[in-house]
């Protein structure tokens, strides 16, 4: 496994330290092979080295574009020493051995990031000084591999203190950081090409997508890739935009959790609702779901599961709002509602949506199932001394159904099927609480009787007990968390009633 090493193949872009190499390699007879600009290098030392065109019969052609990628090369290289066939055509061949290969590559990452020009980014791309590594360091049995200006040092120094002899164990730790640098190499080639990604994807969806007036904010541009019109007859107003697209999304998916109750009303903003709720009539379910946060629903997306009459057309028609959604409209509300040059109302056709989930992440994608699962009354385990009454348990259902379609960590506080206030999208359960206590407060909601729906569990018994103090009666989440029982115990000692679900609804 030790190796004397004969000859040597070099072909470095950086010169710098090279010759005290070559000189320990004449010092010790080993023959040197080298393409244009080094072999000069070479000779300008005072040193013998055979041109490698003298090793190929052939020139180096298309501007240097190819001048080692020749069998006779990777022949010297990938012949197994070992092998006796390998061995009988290495000689028929006439090719010579070659025991270590010294390579330093383009530098395509220095000349990207120095601002040159495609055409010379795309000539930096190494293609025979990373055959040559990838060669070398695929046969370390055999053959040396110093595939950096960074490693000029250290091989010097190895050949120097064993007379251009290597172990099997130095090889391979050559060919180890030989493919780290070039798969470091690729990737950074990978990358220069995916800088443009943005650009040909914008440009692709240009022709395939449905183009957009822009993306989520003026300055990106957006494109929808769907069948919208699948979805929805749309009977008036102004293009949807990205933004309005999204919170439609969320309005379906939130209105697909009540489609067979009675008449409910929401109002999204942000893809989060800020009013919901479920009335004998759809004017009162609307009235009600105002009330949840009417400073909110200004420029909302409304949707209802039922068809919208007039008395609730004119409610909304004093309303500010982007998207009216239903099955359905009565004549006189459809005009009411026209009322507005750029309401945006849509029908909604019955038509299954996707049961998977896609969105980018680092640099591709992420895929998963859609969370399907609807929390009912069977699916609820008592963990405290008391249960929930009837209608806490109706609002627990309530609550929980939302709290599936808000941005976790999310808390809902509702009482008698009407959204209350509701925390979204904070950094801790508890900051969810707070800020859905606070809002509550703010439109004069009394909690006491209230419920609070969460959409994982409660690591800890603080947000029981500010419920608790609030004057929430009846509590709904997962469980499933190791200090479970301190939250049951605080409901048991306070009078509140808690239900376990054991399926988390994180949205993210
Ligand atoms: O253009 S290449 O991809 N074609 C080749 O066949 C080839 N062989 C070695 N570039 C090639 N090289 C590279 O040339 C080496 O990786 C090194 O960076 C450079 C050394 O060229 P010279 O010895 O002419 O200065």
């Amino acid at each position: 496994t030790t190796k004397k090493a004969t000859s040597a193949l070099i072909s470095v872009f950086h010169k710098d330290g090279l010759a005290p190499i070559v000189k320990k390699f004449q010092e010790l007879g080993i023959t040197i092979y080298s393409t244009g600009g080094t072999e000069k290098f070479v000779r300008d030392l005072g040193i013998d080295v055979v041109p490698v065109e003298d090793v190929t019969s052939y020139p180096s052609i298309l501007g240097g574009r190819v001048k080692t990628l020749h069998p006779k090369v990777f022949g010297g290289i990938l012949n197994r020493q070992d092998n006796e066939n390998d061995q009988k055509q290495l000689a028929e061949f006439e090719i010579p051995q070659i025991d270590i290969v010294i390579v330093d590559l383009y530098p395509f990452e220095k000349t990207v990031a120095s601002g040159a020009s495609e055409q010379d980014i795309i000539e930096k791309i190494d293609i025979g000084g990373i055959s040559l590594i990838r060669a070398a360091a695929k046969n370390f049995k055999d053959v040396l591999c110093v595939s950096s200006m960074e490693d000029y040092a250290e091989v010097l120094a190895l050949i120097s203190a064993n007379e251009g002899t290597t172990t099997l164990e130095d090889r391979k730790r050559f060919a180890g950081k030989s493919f780290n640098v070039s798969s470091h190499y690729d990737t950074a080639i990978f990358n220069y090409f995916n800088k443009d990604a943005q650009e040909t994807v914008l440009k692709i969806s240009e022709t395939n997508g449905q183009v957009l007036r822009y993306g989520e904010n003026p300055h990106q541009k957006g494109f929808f890739f769907g069948d919208f019109d699948a979805m929805f007859n749309k009977l008036h107003g102004k293009e949807l935009s990205y933004n309005n697209l999204l919170d439609v999304d969320a309005a379906v998916n939130l209105m697909g959790e009540f489609k067979n109750d009675e008449p409910t009303f929401a109002i999204l903003k942000h893809n989060n609702a800020c009013g919901l709720a479920s009335r004998s009539s759809l004017h009162q379910a609307y009235v009600d779901a105002l009330a949840g946060d009417p400073v909110s629903a200004f420029g909302g997306v409304l949707i209802s599961n039922k068809e919208i009459d007039k008395a609730t057309a004119e409610e909304i028609h004093k309303l500010f709002c982007e998207v009216v959604i239903a099955p359905s409209y009565a004549a006189d509300a459809l005009e009411i509602l026209k009322g507005k040059k750029n309401r945006i109302i849509l029908i909604q056709n019955e038509i299954e949506l996707p049961q998977t989930t896609v969105r980018t992440c680092l640099n591709g994608v992420l895929v998963q199932g859609k969370d399907l699962i609807t929390d009912a009354e069977a699916d609820l385990k008592t963990a405290t001394k008391t249960a929930p009454t009837a209608q806490e348990v109706e609002d627990l259902i309530f609550a929980s159904k939302l709290c599936k379609h808000t941005k976790s960590n999310t808390i809902v506080l509702a009482k008698n099927k009407q959204l209350f206030a509701s925390g979204t999208g904070q950094t801790s359960r508890v900051d969810a609480l707070n800020q859905a206590i606070h809002k509550a407060n703010t439109f004069n909601f009394d909690l006491k009787g209230a419920v609070m729906a969460s959409d994982a569990f409660f690591p800890f018994p603080d947000c029981v007990e500010i419920a608790g103090n609030s004057g929430i009666s009846s509590v709904i989440q997962p469980g499933g968390s190791i200090k479970d029982e301190l939250s049951v115990d605080y409901c048991n000692s306070n009078g509140i009633s808690m239900v376990m679900t054991g399926t988390r609804h994180f949205k993210h």
